[in-house]
């Protein structure tokens, strides 16, 4: 039995979940044993009616554990709204951030475990072993982190009420994560990358879900220490975001929504990046990159079907194997 591959995924919600589940499907096709550690964004955290809501880390965890449902990716399959609808009456919490029946007895579980003096560590991997997930699931710090948006109106508002109901309409003039400065790389991220053959870094959202875990102290620092290669998928095909709205992201942090820009930030703003996989519409941007010195490849990156997830994951870790070779 050969010695399974250890990757470390950092990952925001959606995409990053879906890229991990092609990861992993990925391994089984080809009899590739894998140590999957995924590192979670916790920026999207809010406390609603007195619940820590974790969007990325159940995202996460429903994806790989087989419950999401699958055309919103997020939220459970064979949801109901009872209590939803109970609680818009009373005109308490966020009538426009649904959280099903299902979803908030996540949240009712975490916040029990929560209240008797678990990490949120400890607390992820005590709902992760209901879904026998094939991954370790580590939020990317134990201590509170929340993105907010700083708007161009000087008004400023959770991530959440930015991305979910005004659907990123108004520009964002920066984002802030209130208690980064206080926060510390959660105790099994800085193990797993130490120990990491391959670090990756999924297309999710480059601001807001990988850069937020990148700003935790200590983590970056911890990448840049590893000897593993570090190979990251575009979010950005062809000048437009793959999901959600990274290119107001983007624009707010002022970087280009091309796939060469967001890989240059990467090594700019964090000395980070090795590979980079960009979509065969922008194969035109890999003399810049390789002018960078990023090992870039161009393929479809489109994840349309599992197979094609899997095809993606693959041509990363491929890639990363490339990179760890003996020159
Ligand atoms: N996204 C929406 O667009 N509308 C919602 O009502 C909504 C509710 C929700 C509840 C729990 C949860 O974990 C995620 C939820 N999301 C919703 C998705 C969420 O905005 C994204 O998953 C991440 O924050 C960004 O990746």
């Amino acid at each position: 039995m050969t010695a399974p591959l250890r990757i470390v995924a950092l990952s925001g919600g959606v995409g990053g979940a879906r890229f991990m589940r092609g990861l992993l499907a990925w391994g089984a096709a080809t009899g590739t044993p894998l140590d999957v550690t995924v590192i979670a964004n916790t920026g999207d955290d809010m406390r609603l009616h007195g619940l820590q809501v974790c969007p990325d880390l159940d995202t996460l965890m429903y994806t790989l554990g087989g419950a999401i449902h699958e055309g919103q990716g997020w939220g459970r399959e064979d949801e109901r709204f009872t209590v939803a609808e109970e609680l818009r009456p009373y005109g308490v919490g966020w009538e426009w951030f649904t959280l099903g029946d299902r979803d908030l007895a996540t949240h009712l579980a975490r916040t029990s475990l929560l209240a008797t003096g678990l990490s949120l560590s400890e607390a992820t991997a005590r709902l992760a072993a209901r879904w026998d997930l094939p991954v370790t699931l580590v939020p990317m710090s134990d201590q509170p982190v929340e993105t907010h948006v700083e708007l161009a109106s000087g008004e400023t508002v959770h991530f959440e009420e930015w991305w979910v109901r005004t659907r990123a309409a108004a520009p964002a003039r920066r984002f802030v994560q209130v208690g980064v400065d206080d926060a510390a790389p959660a105790p099994g991220a800085l193990a797993a990358i130490a120990a990491a053959d391959l670090v990756l870094l999924p297309p999710s959202n480059p601001v807001v879900s990988v850069g937020t875990i990148l700003g935790v102290p200590g983590l970056a620092d911890a990448l840049r220490a590893c000897a593993a290669p570090l190979v990251g998928v575009s979010p950005i095909i062809s000048g437009a975001a793959v999901r959600g709205m990274a290119e107001a992201c983007l624009a707010a942090v002022g970087v280009a929504a091309t796939a060469a820009d967001v890989a240059l930030d990467y090594r700019a703003r964090h000395g980070l990046l090795d590979g980079w996989l960009v979509d065969d519409a922008d194969a035109g941007s890999l003399p810049r990159l390789a002018a960078a010195g990023i090992a870039a490849e161009a393929r479809p990156l489109w994840m349309t079907d599992a197979e094609a997830t899997a095809a993606i994951a693959g041509a990363a870790v491929e890639l990363g194997r490339l990179l760890s070779s003996p020159r």
